[in-house]
């Protein structure tokens, strides 16, 4: 169907320094179609918390390193822990619509090494936190939505306050860096609304520059 209001959304979106929305910049069943690919060789599965919880959002990863959570705590490991394999590679088109939507946010040159793949059932949650897991800070983190829409809550530096609240549809881009790489930032909940494809559940992927 042709989007009648498209030309009515702004193609970016400033939301704060450092942080862009891009509406609309990927074609979210092409990218669907690679997730499903990733996913039919490292499933998606609930990690434990360090506390010992298990996580409502499932989980995989693609390339070099995976960000991973157990009893040790959180970090980026080369090896699939279900599998102990390495992860999938990262594909070629991921790469570059991360490296597009960089690129356009001001940060050129960006270099992925590292895809996390977060599933949301309607009833999950991803609580505030910073992504702080990562060799350095200098690369923004670029995360991509698919299916269901979601209210993606934007933190100060410190813990707590009041989030601004982003609405983030299928297709949407956030680019994620300069002073607001270390924001909190999480997701309140899934809203009844997405591409006829996808109405069951909420894909996120988030690509980290992790090693140095
Ligand atoms: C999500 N995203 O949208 C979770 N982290 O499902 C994140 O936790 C996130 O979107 C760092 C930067 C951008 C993000
Ligand atoms: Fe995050």
């Amino acid at each position: 169907m042709t989007d009648l209001f498209a030309s009515l959304r702004p193609e970016r979106e400033e939301i704060r320094e450092g942080v862009t929305l891009l509406p609309g910049f990927c074609d979210g069943q092409e990218i669907l179609n690679i997730v499903k690919e990733i996913v039919a060789v490292a499933p998606f599965r609930h990690m434990q918390t360090p506390g010992g919880r298990r996580m409502s959002v499932a989980i995989t990863n693609c390339g070099i390193v995976g960000w991973v959570s157990d009893h040790k705590g959180y970090r980026y490991s080369a090896t699939d822990p279900e599998r102990h394999r390495p992860w999938p590679e990262m594909p070629e088109e991921l790469f570059a619509l991360a490296q597009n939507a960089a690129e356009k946010s001001g940060f050129s040159g960006y270099h992925p090494d590292s895809c996390l793949i977060n599933r949301y059932i309607p009833t999950a949650s991803l609580s505030p936190h910073q992504d702080k897991d990562e060799h350095c800070f200098d690369w923004p983190i670029i995360s991509v939505s698919l299916g269901l829409s979601a209210v993606f809550q934007l933190y100060g530096n410190k813990r707590g306050g009041r989030p601004l609240n982003i609405r983030l549809d299928d297709g949407d881009t956030l680019v994620f860096g300069g002073p607001s790489r270390l924001c909190y930032h999480g997701v309140r909940k899934l809203l009844p609304d997405g591409p006829e494809i996808m109405r069951d559940c909420r894909i996120n992927l988030t690509f980290r520059r992790a090693l140095p």
